[in-house]
């Protein structure tokens, strides 16, 4: 029998009342039911919601019409007459059933977390209820990470490794559809009751699975957050600033501030509700949002989304794109990464052509290769004093 999605919180409570009905028997019925034999053990062999309906098939008419207390079915029970017939033995309750707690709703973010993918995963926590908790399984982008370094504490985000898989009830996945994409948390899925996927990047095949319940929604927008803010507003959901700031920040990034391709009119109207109904504020936003590419970074980042050609090989969208340029960029891997999660493909090969017209040389240009963003000279700074970090700019997994 296969459970829908909603028979994760009724299992629970199912089994929360067969507890009960253990607790309970201690003081008048403990000598009957120590006086009957237990039932064979088949219908309890099963893990949690596979014994449940087997039970029900025991117990009976008389049984499910005494209702779920102890005490209802212990009085529904008629006494037995010394000249009638055993009557069959009151079920003992299956107590010791050691049936695993599944209590944890988590959403994932995407490996390397970009402020779609937290925005979305903060959203739908926050629509799921405030019980839910989100993980980045893999670490999050630089903006990101200095984003939560002033507002982790405001959001209900936990490490990977305090959450203990074998509790996880739900599982909801926003801004990807692979579960290469979720790091060390690829296996939660699959171990959870139900899952949730919630992605726009349309034609991605979902490898991401459930043996019991899987919701799957890819719409055609530009940001997943858009998606999320649609969910809040139909549902009157209100927002903290700085969740409403996270959202609207989310938009921003994906749809390049609404001039990317990509974007929709339900991108903008989603931004206009979180400036308008909400508390989304510019400034943070403007702090944190895409200005920070360079102006070489955003030509090169327009060229390149309108230069992507498509491939399609082995099931993998494989885009290819060249871009040249008089002289070295900085902080061309963010470009790379950018069109990559933007265009919609599973991998990008991105052929960098420096004419060496600028007047950069080009050793000293490419010791400074390895930067982010081009206004954080402090970060590219350390970074050409500390390591040289190898950059694959060529091909990235699908986020
Ligand atoms: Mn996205």
């Amino acid at each position: 029998m296969t459970r829908g999605g909603a028979s994760a919180t009724p299992a629970i409570g199912r089994a929360a009342g067969v507890t009960a009905h253990g607790k309970s028997s201690e003081g008048r019925s403990a000598a009957p039911a120590e006086r009957n034999p237990p039932l064979p053990s088949a219908p309890l062999g099963g893990p949690l919601g596979t014994h449940l309906p087997t039970e029900v098939e025991v117990d009976g008419a008389s049984w499910a019409d005494a209702g779920p207390t102890s005490g209802a079915m212990v009085a529904a029970v008629p006494a037995p007459s010394p000249s009638s017939p055993p009557l069959s033995p009151p079920v003992p309750p299956p107590a010791v059933v050691p049936a695993p707690v599944k209590d944890l709703d988590v959403v994932l973010t995407h490996s390397t977390a970009d402020f779609d993918s937290l925005a979305a995963a903060v959203g739908l926590a926050k629509l799921r209820g405030p019980h839910t908790i989100v993980v980045c399984p893999g670490g999050a982008s630089e903006a990101v990470k200095r984003f939560l370094s002033f507002h982790r504490q405001l959001l209900p985000i936990v490490p990977a490794k305090l959450v203990d898989p074998t509790r996880l009830r739900w599982v909801g996945v926003v801004d990807t559809t692979r579960l290469e994409g979720l790091g060390v948390a690829s296996s939660w899925p699959a171990a959870a009751d139900a899952v949730t996927v919630i992605d726009h990047h349309v034609g991605a095949v979902c490898d991401i699975v459930n043996p019991h319940s899987r919701e799957l929604v890819v719409d055609d927008v530009g940001a997943v957050a858009t998606l999320i803010v649609e969910r809040l507003r139909d549902a009157g959901v209100g927002l903290t600033p700085t969740e409403a700031t996270l959202l609207a920040l989310a938009i921003h990034a994906d749809t390049g501030s609404l001039t990317y391709s990509s974007t929709t009119g339900r991108d903008a109207a989603a931004l206009a509700w979180l400036m308008v109904e909400q508390d989304a504020t510019q400034r943070s936003i403007a702090e944190y949002s895409g200005a920070v590419l360079s102006t070489e970074q955003q030509r090169l980042l327009t060229v390149g989304l309108g230069a992507v050609v498509r491939h399609r090989v082995r099931g993998f969208t494989v885009g290819t794109v060249r871009l040249r340029a008089g002289g070295m960029v900085r902080g061309i891997n963010t470009v790379t990464t950018d069109i990559l999660d933007i265009a919609n493909v599973d991998v990008l090969l991105l052929l960098f052509i420096n004419d060496g017209s600028g007047g950069n040389g080009s050793r000293r240009s490419r010791k400074r290769s390895g930067g982010g963003r081009a206004a954080s000279p402090t970060a590219e700074e350390s970074l050409r004093h500390s390591h040289s970090e190898p950059k694959v700019s060529g091909a990235a997994p699908h986020s």
